[in-house]
């Protein structure tokens, strides 16, 4: 680690004894909640008896995570969320922004943003902590700074959502960089838990009969372009975007973007190839700029990233094989 990161942790760690003075700490995830917004919440909330991990909404796999270890987790409501009378602080772990946690944040208390995102739009303001490391998984910050100052705090619970969060995050470890299989190898050392049956429980997938008919339809729209210097493999799906673009990753695109429109709101998830990263294509930016161009909300990762707004399919379609095409492959 380097000394700059250890400073952090330690300003962290002040951060966290200050809050937990003046009350509650709310530990807020990212709405729609992956395994690592809400692994990471899930875990530091674990350290600090003030703390409780909070969110708007819990995708499918954080959900069925949540309820087989019993974790306590506090589901807000997003048109008016309850925090706690006495709050000490709000932390937001592994959030781009604050549009995307969902809820309202109160403006007169501190806040510490915990994240890993390439694009980051935060200002965490007066009395605010920002710590963002260019990691493959927010958990891993979460679990740097439990085995620093918190080690009693690493539970075998707490291990398998640092590890679930890591583990998805990296798309099982294929976007891993050295310090993502330390983490890994950290948390599995003098653990009993079983990666094996880790990994299937992580991999059922959990699809439904009505999700796998709404996949099977995406594929079949899926459509080839040649954008530039790119093949791009494009599709619209009502449901299960991730599983969808994942498909036709694997169908050879060098990018693939899925797009769906539901309540008058048009989300584009997008991946890219390792080589398309390596040659020149980062997505996060990407949707950031077209955000920026055309309204709504962009980032992301290089490989992995969402853009949401009000335009109709078809220009949030045009907009990004544009911005695409204009790429030069190096
Ligand atoms: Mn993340």
């Amino acid at each position: 680690m380097k000394p700059a990161d250890e400073e952090q942790l330690s300003a962290l760690n002040d951060w966290i004894t200050a809050a937990s003075e003046r009350g509650a700490i709310a530990i807020l995830t990212h709405r729609n909640g992956d395994m690592d917004t809400i692994g990471s919440a899930l875990a530091l909330a674990s350290s600090c008896d003030q703390a409780m991990a909070c969110g708007v909404h819990l995708g499918r796999l954080a959900r069925k995570m949540v309820e087989e270890l019993d974790a306590p987790f506090l589901k807000m409501d997003f048109d008016a969320p309850r925090w706690p009378r006495r709050l000490g602080g709000i932390i937001v772990v592994d959030s781009a922004s604050a549009e995307q946690t969902g809820v309202e944040l109160p403006d007169d208390i501190p806040l510490c943003i915990i994240d890993h995102h390439s694009t980051n739009d935060w200002n965490p303001g007066l009395g605010g902590l920002s710590i963002n490391w260019a990691v493959s998984a927010t958990t891993q910050i979460i679990h740097s700074y439990l085995q620093r100052y918190q080690p009693s705090a690493l539970s075998e619970k707490v291990r398998t959502l640092l590890l679930a969060g890591l583990v998805t995050d990296t798309g099982r470890f294929r976007h891993a960089d050295e310090f993502s299989f330390d983490t890994a190898a950290s948390l599995l050392k003098d653990s009993a838990l079983d990666y094996r049956s880790f990994i299937e429980s992580l991999e059922e997938s959990g699809l439904t009969r009505s999700d796998k008919g709404a996949v099977a339809k995406a594929l079949s729209r899926s459509q080839g372009i040649d954008a530039g210097g790119w093949w791009l493999l494009k599709s619209s799906a009502s449901t299960q975007e991730s599983v969808v673009c994942r498909a036709l990753m694997s169908a050879g695109a060098d990018v693939a973007i899925v797009v769906r429109r539901r309540d008058g709101v048009t989300r584009l998830t997008s991946r890219a190839s390792r080589q398309a990263i390596v040659e020149g294509v980062q997505l996060g930016s990407i949707l950031d700029d077209l955000a920026d161009a055309h309204g709504g909300e962009g980032g992301g990762h290089d490989g992995a990233a969402g853009w949401s707004s009000d335009l109709d399919v078809i220009a949030v379609e045009s907009a990004f094989i544009h911005a695409l095409t204009g790429i030069p492959r190096s």
